[in-house]
């Protein structure tokens, strides 16, 4: 299984640790309570085995009235008389009670929270890299803003094998942009913005060493960010079936240093004019 283990990938992005987090806990409650069902339930099949002397008596319900008798001032609210006559039967609800409220405490005070900071909004900071991701039938065009932080125009037109996101060259803002196919470089510690679109069907983006995972929809400009944390090369894939060559949709993101990062850049700005060119031969059928 390698890298891709029983346990969860290596955790490379800032918001990594928060999901994983989340995960862990939700998981060691369920080991907590399906250890206690689980020995609650032995001891009921023990105590209550069948074994002579010992009877079994039914018990109907629905018959049985009420044992406790309901005080004249409560007794005027239905609901109240309800509680009073089911108190035996409500007191087997408290443990399912205590395990709803763990679960809403753990949703409204952790997982909206955490959620909302990932991907309600992108944060604030200076000098974020910005990328685009035009995912397609059945690649990953990543365009880079470059230094002037602007994404050249794109239009429609354009479009065409060696230029698969249409970049208008010609456009001053896309003199220091670069298109890379499947192959994603990212300088370490460093916030890289990112719009997802999709020029066909629904795809979606995943790194799981990031916990960043998003639905690619057409028609969309759907924003996300990452910090990424590690250096190392991390596998990208898309995990929406998208059509029939669907895993062709694998490729790499390379966190580096920022002075690799700035010499692998350099060394793409150097091929332009040709930057809208794909790198990758898959995108050639
Ligand atoms: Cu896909």
């Amino acid at each position: 299984m390698g890298k891709y283990g029983w346990s969860l990938p290596v955790a490379a992005s800032s918001y990594a640790g928060k999901i994983d987090f989340g995960i862990w806990l939700i998981h060691a409650a369920m080991l907590g309570i399906f250890v206690l069902w689980g020995t609650f339930f032995v001891y009921l099949l023990v105590k209550f085995r069948a074994r002579p002397g010992h009877n079994a008596v039914r018990e109907d319900h629905d018959d049985t009235p009420a044992r406790i008798s309901v005080p004249d001032s409560i007794s005027k609210f239905p609901f109240a008389q309800m509680l009073y006559k089911n108190k035996g039967e409500l007191k087997s609800l408290i443990p399912d009670m205590v395990i709803m409220t763990f679960e809403v405490a753990l949703i409204v005070f952790y997982a909206i929270p955490v959620w909302s900071s990932i991907k309600a909004s992108v944060p604030e900071v200076k000098d974020p890299i910005r990328v685009e991701i035009v995912s397609e039938q059945f690649g990953w065009n990543i365009h880079y803003a470059g230094p002037d932080g602007k994404l050249g125009p794109r239009k429609m037109e354009l479009t065409h094998f060696s230029n698969p996101i249409g970049l208008d060259v010609a456009h001053a803002d896309s003199a220091d942009d670069v298109v890379m196919g499947n192959e994603m470089r990212l300088p370490v510690d460093r916030t890289v913005v990112i719009d997802l679109l999709s020029k066909d069907v629904i795809h979606s983006f995943f790194i799981p060493e990031f916990r960043l995972k998003q639905d690619a929809v057409p028609g969309l400009n759907i924003p996300m960010w990452v910090t990424p944390t590690k250096t190392g090369k991390f596998e990208i894939t898309c995990a929406q079936l998208c059509g029939f060559a669907h895993s062709l949709m694998r490729g790499d993101v390379h966190v580096q240093t920022q002075e690799e990062f700035d010499a692998w850049y350099k060394s793409r700005l150097a091929t332009i004019p040709a930057s809208a060119q794909p790198t990758n031969p898959a995108e050639e059928f």
